[in-house]
């Protein structure tokens, strides 16, 4: 008998604070002796979907592949932290769909352009600001907040703390994965 796996879903701003979370709650779940995939622009825009950009199109590319090789992890039973924008609600549909309902959580990673924009960790913003990048998210290219109901958590991360945040993550995730 294996492990439950799963597919958390986490999108939100650059700079919301997705990858920090997922990569915490990993650890957490790891000291629960759980196996753990992170798929994140590290890991996937690097290798696998390296020839995809940030064109509408491109981003619809980038999720559907991701979506499928979420819904592979997850049934093989691996736990399966996803973070990327996922700026629309419609790409948000395409990974619930591809994943299956049951496997499937939607985490939005609530900060405002302003609030993300402020910490700029990466100098994207800046950058974004001086027009040297194209398509950014929140500038040129749109996201849609979840309509009410749908997101299964929403983790404020502009409202409270990242000790808090990661608290109510944990306390979302853990049960539901047996752990
Ligand atoms: C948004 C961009 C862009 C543009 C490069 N718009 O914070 P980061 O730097 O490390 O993560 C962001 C990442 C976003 O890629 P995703 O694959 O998550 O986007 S999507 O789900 O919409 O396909 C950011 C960096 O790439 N980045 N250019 N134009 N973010």
């Amino acid at each position: 008998l294996g492990q439950k796996g799963g597919v958390f879903w986490f999108y939100g701003l650059s700079g919301s604070g997705k990858s920090t979370l997922a990569i915490a709650l990993q650890h957490q779940l790891h000291q629960a002796g759980k196996t753990v995939q992170v798929l994140d622009g590290d890991t996937i825009r690097t290798g696998l979907n390296k020839d995809l950009g940030f064109t509408d199109d491109d981003r619809r590319e980038n999720i559907r592949r991701i979506a499928e090789v979420a819904k592979l992890f997850a049934n093989a039973g691996i736990i399966t932290l996803v973070s990327f924008i996922t700026p629309k609600r419609e790409l948000r549909e395409s990974a619930r769909e591809i994943i299956g309902e049951q496997d499937f959580h939607e985490i939005y990673v609530k900060a405002s352009f302003e609030e993300c924009a402020k910490r700029d960790v990466k100098g994207l913003y800046a950058k974004a600001a001086a027009g040297g990048v194209k398509h950014f998210t929140g500038k040129d290219s749109g996201f849609e907040e979840p309509d009410a109901g749908v997101a299964s958590l929403v983790v404020d991360t502009e409202g409270q703390s990242f000790a808090d945040s990661l608290a109510e993550l944990s306390g979302y995730v853990l049960p539901r994965v047996d752990a």
